[in-house]
């Protein structure tokens, strides 16, 4: 394994300045409260956890939109002191497992990541393909954006000039795609990213989706994985507790596998669990979001069912 110990460190990012609704702050310590910690020390980790419940002084007074994006400065602050953090961490040859928050926060942990493992993939599980740029946005959510930064499709931006392009795009593929722009479907293709969408999960099954998507990104299983899963991938009626559900999503099993195969490699160095929103629907639909998020996370570090 490219792990060298058996530490893990969990970042919390609570911060939702990504997007506009409110809860998906809480995303982290409610995932924390209902036991991830002494789960992952069951598995035989050494768990160390960082809150950051100190971000939130790092809003600024005045946040004006700049090239049509929300809240630039509140989010390029957050995910610039975070980043540093999570290089920090795998610099140490932790294992990082972030959570967020809303998934803006992947400037932070894709970085971070890349800055102590320049030559890793990103496997990027999600509904959504989070790759508009600052003029292509119509929501000008920044959540919606993060990839065309690490990709430098967006260099311009006076906010985001720290976010280096790490990311090449034969190091990317997607799996759970099904809601997209016009001007992301058209980046994918003329990018040539590879893309598994839920049409393609349907044609050929998970397994062998992931197959193709390492073989894709990581043809010699040699590579450090980033694997940086939004929950809103999974079906509504799996992961209820999200901003914005798509229907026709990842089934539980689908999800888990995923994370399990990516997990087998003993590539994977670092995992992001994005997007879980405490603060919708009800209490049954957040305590199941929740409990899918630590299973998820749990077999990211190498939980099996046998
Ligand atoms: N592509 C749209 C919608 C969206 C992206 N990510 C989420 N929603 N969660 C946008 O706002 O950029
Ligand atoms: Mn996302
Ligand atoms: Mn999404």
């Amino acid at each position: 394994p490219l792990v060298k110990s058996n530490q893990v460190s969990i970042i919390g990012v609570p911060f939702n300045g990504g997007q506009p609704q409110k809860g998906v702050e809480k995303g982290p310590l409610r995932l924390v409260e209902s036991g991830l910690a002494e789960q992952l020390q069951e598995l035989g980790w050494q768990v160390d956890y960082e809150a950051n419940e100190h971000i939130g002084e790092l809003r600024p007074a005045s946040d004006p939109d700049v090239m049509n994006l929300k809240q630039p400065k509140f989010v390029s602050a957050v995910t610039q002191n975070v980043a540093h953090q999570i290089h920090e961490r795998a610099k140490q040859g932790k294992f990082v497992l972030t959570l967020g928050g809303d998934h803006s926060v992947a400037l932070a942990t894709v970085s971070g990541v890349f800055g102590s493992y320049p030559n890793a993939c990103l496997v990027w599980v999600d509904a959504h393909a989070d790759i508009n740029t600052p003029e292509a946005t119509d929501s000008g959510n920044i959540h919606g954006c993060p990839l065309s930064f690490l990709m430098g499709l967006s260099t311009d931006h006076p906010d985001f000039q720290w976010v280096k392009p790490v990311l090449k795009s034969n190091r990317l593929v997607y799996i759970g795609l099904r809601d997209l722009d016009s001007y992301e479907k058209k980046t994918i293709k003329s990018l040539g990213i590879k893309a598994f969408t839920m049409h393609h999960v349907d044609k050929y099954g998970i397994g062998k989706v992931v197959d193709m998507a390492l073989d894709h990104v990581n043809p010699n299983r040699d590579l450090p994985i980033h694997l940086s899963f939004d929950v809103d991938a999974l079906d509504p009626s799996v992961a209820p507790s999200t901003g914005t559900p798509v229907r026709g999503g990842l089934t539980f099993r689908e999800g888990h596998y995923i994370c399990e195969a990516i997990a087998e490699t003993g590539l994977l160095v670092a995992a992001d669990i994005m997007e879980v929103n405490p603060a919708l629907e009800d209490e049954a639909a957040v305590a199941q979001t929740v409990q899918v998020g630590c299973s998820l996370a749990r077999c990211c570090l190498g939980e099996t069912l046998l």
